[in-house]
């Protein structure tokens, strides 16, 4: 400290070092920086501290950020329940909340101005023997991944959902540009509804270098990872690839975490005059997605719906039971693609550790067949495990 600062600027300077949180920092560096008389001679001191002062308030901003999106999030999650928790996304009046009165028990407001609901409203709805939640999300608009209202909160709604309903206006002016709104803004928060072709994985790693393990033909040279890798300052990880990847979907994956979500496509107010020509230029550009015509308002199209987005889920039931004993009358919910050997692991660990073999019925080649652990599971199907 230059010695000829006046005596009160000692005890500031004290006072800003013993400051605890960043916010008392801030106020007793700033009353500090006042204090010290503006010369030459202490020029390199106000530099100095002027730096310090902007780091701690860019430290205070990022925690208020971090602070405000768990406020968010904890304003817009909703709790899962039953099978699978599946979010309904549309413009405002698209008729979500019509959609979720008569698919569910729920009593949302519906009311012939926008922007009625504004927090996330759950239900349940049913399909054969299970329930799935729905969940009405808040209006989306463009611009909702950018921040701003509950645009973020409703993207991590979706994004935490099991499977999406996108639901479009058949009314309005431009079905095709309110679907392209919702997959944008979606696409902007990293929320794919299309399987990707391809899927990179990076597990960063304590040591052991760079590894790449790839399931499949690679397009793009191990050593191009690697130096993609390194240029990003990453020494130590993982990287799984699948599929038809290219090196800019592995530094994509570095960034963020795309996620893909089943998604189905409602396309509400098919009573109106004039909507089916519109359904069949959304159907023409959208030819890749599952489109189901509805109408909310005369209860029409909308029997198919649980079935629809159950298969889109692609999840499956699975009914355990005891020797001797009726099956369970609750399935166990799993993914497609899930073996005896994950049906073992979820009823508890010691059903995997210790399995013998297993009895099948449903999907099996005679009832009560035989199985092990590497058997791939259908759905309904009835499972005895033996320890
Ligand atoms: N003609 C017609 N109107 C509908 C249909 N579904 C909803 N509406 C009307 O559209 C407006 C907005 O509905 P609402 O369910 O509140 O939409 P939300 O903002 O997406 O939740 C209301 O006036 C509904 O009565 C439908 O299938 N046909
Ligand atoms: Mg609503």
């Amino acid at each position: 400290m230059p010695t000829n600062l006046p005596p009160e600027c000692t005890v500031l300077e004290k006072r800003y070092l013993e400051a605890r949180s960043t916010s008392e920092k801030i106020k007793a560096l700033q009353q500090y920086l006042g204090a010290i008389p503006k010369h030459k001679g202490t020029e390199r001191l106000c530099a100095r501290l002027k730096t310090r002062l902007a780091r701690l308030r860019l430290a205070e901003e990022e925690a208020k950020r971090r602070r405000g999106s768990s406020y968010l999030a904890s304003r817009y999650t909703v709790k899962k329940e039953g099978a699978a928790q599946v979010v309904l996304l549309g413009l405002t009046g698209s008729g979500k909340s019509s959609i979720l009165t008569i698919l569910t028990s729920a009593k949302p407001e519906i009311y012939g101005y926008p922007f009625t609901t504004t927090t996330p409203t759950p239900g349940m709805m049913a399909y054969e023997d299970i329930q799935l939640q729905l969940v009405e999300a808040p209006a989306l608009f463009a611009g909702a991944s950018e921040g701003g209202g509950w645009g973020p909160g409703v993207l991590g709604l979706a994004r935490n959902a099991d499977g999406l309903m996108l639901v479009i206006d058949l009314s309005a002016l431009d079905p095709c540009l309110q679907l392209e709104t919702l997959i944008d803004e979606l696409s902007k928060s990293h929320i794919t509804i299309v399987e990707q072709r391809g899927k990179v994985e990076i597990e960063r790693k304590e040591a052991g270098g760079i590894q790449v393990v790839s399931l499949s033909k690679l397009n793009v040279p191990v050593h191009e990872v690697k130096h993609l890798l390194r240029k990003m300052k990453i020494a130590n990880a993982v990287v799984r690839i699948r599929g038809d990847v290219e090196l800019d979907d592995v530094a994509q994956a570095l960034f963020h975490k795309t996620v893909y979500k089943p998604t189905i496509v409602l396309a509400n107010k098919i009573d109106v005059a004039g909507a089916e020509g519109k359904l069949r230029t959304l159907r023409t550009a959208f030819s890749h997605l599952t489109i189901i015509a509805v109408s909310a308002l005369l209860k029409q199209g909308v029997e198919n719906v649980p079935q629809r987005i159950f298969e889109a889920l692609k999840i499956l039931r699975v009914y355990t039971k005891r020797p001797r004993q009726p099956p369970a009358e609750k399935p166990m919910i799993m993914q497609e693609q899930s073996t005896i050997g994950d049906a073992a692991k979820m009823i508890h660990k010691d059903f995997y550790k210790d399995f013998k073999y297993a009895r099948l019925w449903g999907s099996s080649m005679y009832p009560g067949e035989r199985v092990g652990l590497n058997r791939v599971l259908q759905d309904k199907d009835v499972l005895e495990i033996r320890v």
